[in-house]
């Protein structure tokens, strides 16, 4: 099959990425079907053309800390694919980061982007600087250092960046500052910008409220809703945030959020002084959550283990990759888990995925459900461009809409004989097919 011999050279023209490879794996496999139907596709070279990035730049990133130390990080953008808009997608600072894991997010961030509606092509970006325990002027040198050599290849109809892990407003804002004195124009080339000099309102709790209307619309289908749920959420930055917020406010109980060092379980769930105590723990600058337990005595910090152990109606993985494996998706089945909306971006496993879909939950990948983020940075360049800023309620509509669209085309594309809704498959095929006929019609380029 020809699948199978495309994914065999990818293998042997990128070895070792495996992030990289089990991305485009899980997008190829649920394609099958399209493109027996449209070999048209295949046989213009479009899978190919998809799945390797149009360009990679990758540059030294050397920077002074406090003590006059020369320290030297990598630093990349993966222009994936712009065949429906200028290049798109988050910066993010981390020591983990490579270019696999890089290419998997740009890879991801083709088809979410086309799911959005809005015309954003694909992109990611980072380095494997490590900002915990960095002070604001160590941070302010290490994003202008990265700029002076990533601001060439950027612009407002190019390629504009965005927050992710290790980034939110106060990079955006040094890395923005740099950008602008070096290009010499005040233009929206990056999204997740200041309120006051071109950022939108909701753009912070997009990604998570965006995840939350997503499992509202899948509660729906099956005459359910937030009320009275409990939730179990992992990590604790800006989408953990943001869905902490949503889901609370709709009714549900979130009883769990998680670090790199465990999980805290807070039987009383959390509350909006809680919800607001997250936003110190991010700036408090360490990677920890276990400060948690300390200052609300109820809750229960467990060591090393990951939160999908505890009995919940319904899951949200908001931390990163590969955090939810088969023995935690095998534990939530058990629990009677109805439902998981992935914040995060690939946070599932294939093996954990095979579990979940098998058990025939409700389920949505990353690159549906925590879409809302990249879609209000969407709203943002239309902001901008306009010249306007919009409500907090005109986003917020927007926002819901967007998901409620996305969630359609799930549907749409991935309904089975049986009734089952495959959202994986569904959003793949959306997407897909969005970016493919745009290529068909752009030639071979
Ligand atoms: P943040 O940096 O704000 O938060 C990341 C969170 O995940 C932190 O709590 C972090 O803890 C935790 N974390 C990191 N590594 C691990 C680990 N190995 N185990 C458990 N927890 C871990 O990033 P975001 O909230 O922005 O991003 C979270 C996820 O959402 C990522 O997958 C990102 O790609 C995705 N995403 C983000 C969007 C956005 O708009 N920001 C949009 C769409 C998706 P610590 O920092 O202490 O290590
Ligand atoms: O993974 C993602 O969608 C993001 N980090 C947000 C990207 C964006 O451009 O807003």
């Amino acid at each position: 099959m020809e699948l199978e011999k495309i994914m065999a050279e990818l293998e042997r023209r990128n070895p070792g990425e495996v992030e990289y490879l089990q991305a485009v794996h899980e997008v190829l496999e649920s394609l099958e079907d399209t493109l027996n139907e449209n070999p048209h596709i295949v046989e213009s070279g479009v899978i190919e053309r998809m799945i390797d990035p149009d360009r990679v730049l990758t540059f030294k990133v050397p920077w002074m800390d406090d003590n006059g130390k020369v320290h030297v990080n990598r630093g990349y953008r993966v222009q994936y694919n712009n065949a429906i808009g200028p290049y798109k997608g988050g910066i993010r600072f981390h020591p983990s980061v490579n270019l696999s894991i890089l290419k998997f997010l740009g890879f991801e961030q083709i088809f979410k982007n086309a799911l959005t509606t809005l015309p954003l092509g694909g992109g990611k970006g980072g380095s494997d600087f490590d900002p915990k325990g960095k002070s604001d002027a160590e941070i302010m040198r290490f994003c202008q250092s990265f700029m002076l050599e990533l601001w060439k290849i950027l612009g407002p109809d190019q390629d504009i960046p965005a927050g992710d892990i290790g980034v939110g407003a106060r990079e955006v804002g040094y890395m923005f500052g740099m950008y602008k004195k070096l290009s010499g124009v005040h233009v929206g080339t990056f999204t997740g910008k200041g309120r006051n000099w071109g950022g939108s309102l909701i753009r912070p709790e997009a990604t998570g409220f965006g995840a939350t209307y997503f499992a509202q619309e899948m509660l729906k289908v099956k005459g359910e809703t937030f009320e009275g749920k409990v939730v179990a959420i992992s990590g604790f930055g800006n989408v953990a945030w943001g869905a902490a917020q949503k889901v609370t406010e709709l009714g549900g109980k979130v009883v769990t959020l998680s670090g790199p060092d465990g999980y805290v379980y807070d039987p009383d769930g959390l509350d909006a002084e809680k919800i607001e105590y997250m936003l110190e723990l991010r700036a408090s600058n360490q990677d920890i959550v276990k400060p948690y337990s300390y200052e609300f005595p109820n809750a229960k910090f467990v060591e090393g283990k990951h939160p999908w152990e505890v009995k919940v109606d319904i899951a949200m993985p908001c931390a990163t990759q590969n955090e939810l494996n088969k023995e935690d998706a095998e534990n939530l089945v058990k629990n009677g888990c109805m439902c998981i909306s992935e914040g995060a971006n690939m946070p599932c496993t294939p093996e954990a995925i095979d579990v979940i879909m098998e058990s025939k939950m409700l389920y949505a990948p990353g690159k549906a459900a925590n879409a809302g983020g990249v879609a209000v940075s969407g709203l943002e360049m239309t902001q901008n461009s306009m010249k306007l800023s919009w409500t907090r309620e005109e986003v917020d509509e927007r926002l819901q809409q967007i998901m409620k669209d996305i969630h359609n085309a799930c549907v749409e594309h991935g309904k089975e004989e049986d009734g089952y809704i495959n959202y994986p498959k569904g959003a793949n095929i959306a997407g897909f097919l969005k970016v493919a006929n745009a290529m068909l019609d752009q030639g071979v380029i």
